[in-house]
């Protein structure tokens, strides 16, 4: 049967804005945990507010020092970040916008503006539906998690024995690779024969950690985020610890690497996880490892808007190399706009637009609300030059690169051969 052919803008408008609403979302970098995962499950209001985000906008807006603010309870936390953002001020930010979106979505008034309302009616809607609510708001199907066997907190839920369709895992070397003095110490407590010298029987010993995490957890990919003045040409513990023992286990077991780079970490260690800035990268060393590593599939997103022209380019010249996202800072209507149309004019399809970063279960909602729109917006232009030009644009094909965008460029690029 003829594909049917999209003749207006008003048939390419319904056809594309329902395809999306009809695409269910794969999620390919959150730090959600399911339910199972237990107090790492956050969720709610108080949450909400307390996301380090609003904690550094909270900063600006009020003259409570960081360290009295640590020591408030979660719920004074969300209080002082309440009225400061929220009350005395007008939520304009992209993360106060957040807020916002997801109180409408759910449907919860706050009148008055007054927090123990809009807290009372969260807690009337938490009941054992409530993740199966909150994805489906979201229209997610899946996410993938964050999951560092270094981490203390989460350590204990690592069993292995937690496997879900929804909530995929990956394995985050942040730790392993980026400090490794302190890593051996753990390694060697779990009795992997490692010192802090990068000896060869080191490197063997922290390959078998990696090998091993990964035969329990099974991920979809192996995540670490780099710093921007990172380089392949050092002989840094963590370029040695990517080089020789990183890449050559993710090509064994054919799992790509994220890349996540630019974070400049902890420039004012007082806000904690707020405490992390941008700075420009080398996307020389980008290309470095996908020309001398062709064997090793690359994941990629980068965190400084500078970054993101020669990122692009460079995505071009290597089909082992898949960008994804509007990371961190970038996740804002401005910077969506402009990088997800230099990837359209510049990759076509060959990209994922973007993941959520969530932390807490209520972020999918504003996290999606805020970016499909944008990328629909783009999107449509593209197909309605093409119908402008009489090329036959049909239901079909508009499903088929909104499926690739959303779900099927991540599912192809993890797959094993
Ligand atoms: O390193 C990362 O995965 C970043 O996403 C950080 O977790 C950051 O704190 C964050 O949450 N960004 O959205
Ligand atoms: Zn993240």
């Amino acid at each position: 049967m003829e594909p049917v052919r999209i003749q207006s803008e008003e048939q390419l408008s319904q056809v594309l804005s329902q395809t999306v609403k009809d695409t269910k979302i794969i999620d390919v970098h959150t730090h959600l945990f399911p339910e199972q995962f237990g107090d790492l499950c956050l969720a709610g209001i108080d949450e909400l507010l307390t996301y380090h985000y609003l904690i550094a906008e909270t900063m600006r807006q009020t003259h409570v020092p960081a360290e009295r603010f640590w020591q408030l309870s979660k719920g004074e936390q969300a209080e002082l970040v309440w009225s400061a953002l929220f009350v005395q001020n007008s939520p304009v930010s992209e993360a106060t916008q957040g807020i916002i979106t997801i109180l409408q979505t759910m449907g919860i008034t706050c009148k008055n503006r007054d927090l123990n309302e809009i807290r009372r009616q969260f807690a009337a809607m938490r009941n054992a539906e409530y993740i199966d609510m909150i994805f489906e708001y979201a229209n997610v199907e899946k996410v993938v998690m964050t999951n560092d066997p270094l981490d203390k907190r989460e350590v204990k839920y690592l069993s292995g024995a937690y496997r879900s369709e929804r909530f995929l895992y990956s394995l985050r070397l942040d730790q392993l690779v980026n400090h490794w003095q302190s890593a051996a110490v753990t390694l060697q407590s779990m009795g992997y024969p490692v010192k802090a010298e990068l000896t060869a029987a080191t490197l063997t010993g922290a390959a078998k950690f990696l090998k091993d995490w990964i035969e329990k957890l099974q991920p979809v990919y192996v995540a670490l985020s780099l710093p921007p003045d990172f380089s392949c040409l050092t002989a840094a513990s963590g370029t040695i610890l990517l080089q020789e023992v990183v890449l050559p286990v993710c090509a064994e077991y054919q799992l790509p690497l994220a890349l996540m780079v630019g974070a400049k970490r902890a420039v004012n260690p007082e806000l904690k996880l707020a405490g992390d800035a941008v700075g420009k990268a080398d996307v020389g060393a980008i290309i470095q490892l996908c020309s001398t590593y062709p064997q090793n599939k690359f994941l990629l997103t980068m965190l400084s808007r500078e970054d993101q022209y020669e990122l692009t380019v460079a995505a071009r010249k290597f089909s082992n190399l898949m960008l994804f996202g509007c990371w961190w800072f970038l996740n804002t209507p401005q910077f969506v706009d402009e990088i997800t149309r230099m990837r359209f004019e510049l990759l076509g399809t060959s990209f994922i637009p973007q993941h959520s970063d969530c932390r807490v279960l209520e972020h999918l909602i504003y996290k999606w609300q805020h970016s499909l729109p944008r990328i629909e917006q783009i999107l449509r232009e593209k197909y309605s030059q093409l119908i402008k030009k009489s090329w036959p644009v049909a239901a079909e094909d508009i499903q088929r690169d909104v499926n690739k965008l959303f779900r099927e460029n991540f599912t192809t690029f993890i797959r094993k051969s």
